[in-house]
């Protein structure tokens, strides 16, 4: 269409959206079609969407007719008790996981980021920042517990107080690429990127020893670095539950799924089974228990969503049907 043009969500702000083509980042918002044809909320452009746009010539904002379809994407279940689907940001090439060596770091927490990666068909990368707070036998520690549980994700440790470790960060941001920042509120995302960018540009906090800092960066946001890598910060998140991930689970936990090829029965539930492979594989202690159990614990977790999902598209089709025959029948 005439006077239309593609351009990259940086930022979104309930209705009203920041978005970069090629002069730099304006300010957009939806075409009334789009709102309304809108099925649910991840259909709405979202940080890391392509979009198609209509600019004015005056200082009005310019207008999002459409979302182009999604190379990868973030998602988890939306927090709260609704089961619907939150989009985090989209077309990222490697999620960086990020943990604090110092207070956060929690394997299981670390597989439900790796599954959420997985799921989006996003290339996961460790980061473990605040080296400087530990020993570098303690670091050593925490990098034999992340293989030793079998995820085996690149891992990269680094300390944003001492430097060490940035100029290895550095290097993996090659330009044309989007790169997305992941991880619990306090372990330093932001200070990441002031780093790199060599000031202070965006806030940050100082947290508690226990690590329960208040979350400081309150939106999601697109960044293009001077060298043309793209990096989108996100504020740490509560809750990441999970849904419809079966995908991102089996990849995650690959040698699992392998394994249970092996099991005696198609629908082997390995939790008691006569020849289930994966307990016989954790009885010779070639798997260890924390990842069974963290394996289990997912799978139930992502199955019981999945069917409250269902459910609720089932009912909200039904509601829909609901509401176009009375329509019908009041204008007869
Ligand atoms: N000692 C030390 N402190 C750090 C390091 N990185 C960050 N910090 C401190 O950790 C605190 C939290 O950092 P932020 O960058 O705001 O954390 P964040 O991940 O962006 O947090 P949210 O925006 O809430 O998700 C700040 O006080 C930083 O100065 C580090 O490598 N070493
Ligand atoms: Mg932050
Ligand atoms: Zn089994």
């Amino acid at each position: 269409m005439p006077g239309q043009s593609i351009a990259r969500v940086t930022a979104v702000d309930r209705g009203a959206f920041l978005v970069r083509n090629g002069r730099g980042e304006i300010s957009a918002e939806l075409s009334g079609r789009f709102r309304f044809s809108a099925q649910s909320g991840i259909d709405l452009p979202c940080v890391g969407d392509w979009v198609c746009l209509q600019c004015h010539a005056s200082g009005s904002p310019a207008i999002i007719h459409a979302v182009f379809p999604r190379r990868t994407f973030l998602r988890r279940k939306a927090p709260g008790k609704t089961v619907d689907f939150q989009m985090i940001a989209t077309n990222i090439d490697v999620a960086f996981i990020v943990l604090s060596c110092h207070f956060d770091f929690n394997i299981r927490r670390l597989d439900r980021y790796l599954v959420m990666a997985c799921e989006g068909h996003i290339q996961p990368f460790i980061i473990l920042t605040k080296t400087d707070l530990i020993t570098p036998e303690d670091l050593e520690r925490k990098i034999a517990a992340i293989r030793h549980d079998g995820i085996s994700a690149e891992v990269l440790s680094l300390s944003n107080k001492s430097g060490d470790g940035m100029d290895d960060f550095r290097r993996l941001l090659v330009p044309g690429k989007t790169f997305c920042l992941l991880g619990s509120s306090g372990v330093g995302k932001t200070t990441l990127i002031n780093r790199l960018l060599g000031q202070d540009r965006f806030d940050t906090e100082a947290v508690s020893v226990t690590g329960e800092g208040v979350h400081t960066t309150a939106r999601r946001h697109l960044l293009v670095l001077d060298q043309g890598a793209m990096l989108i910060d996100t504020p740490g998140m509560r809750e990441l539950g999970l849904l419809d991930v079966s995908e991102g689970i089996g990849g995650s936990f690959a040698e699992i799924r392998d394994l249970s090829r092996h099991c005696r029965f198609s629908d082997c539930t390995h939790t008691g089974e006569p020849g289930c492979a994966i307990l016989m594989s954790l009885e010779r202690g070639e798997l260890s228990e924390e990842r069974y159990r963290n394996y289990l614990k997912l799978k139930k977790e992502s199955e019981f969503y999945d069917l409250s999902y269902s459910e609720k598209r089932r009912k909200d089709k039904a509601f829909g049907r609901f509401v176009k025959s009375a329509m019908k029948q009041m204008k007869e």
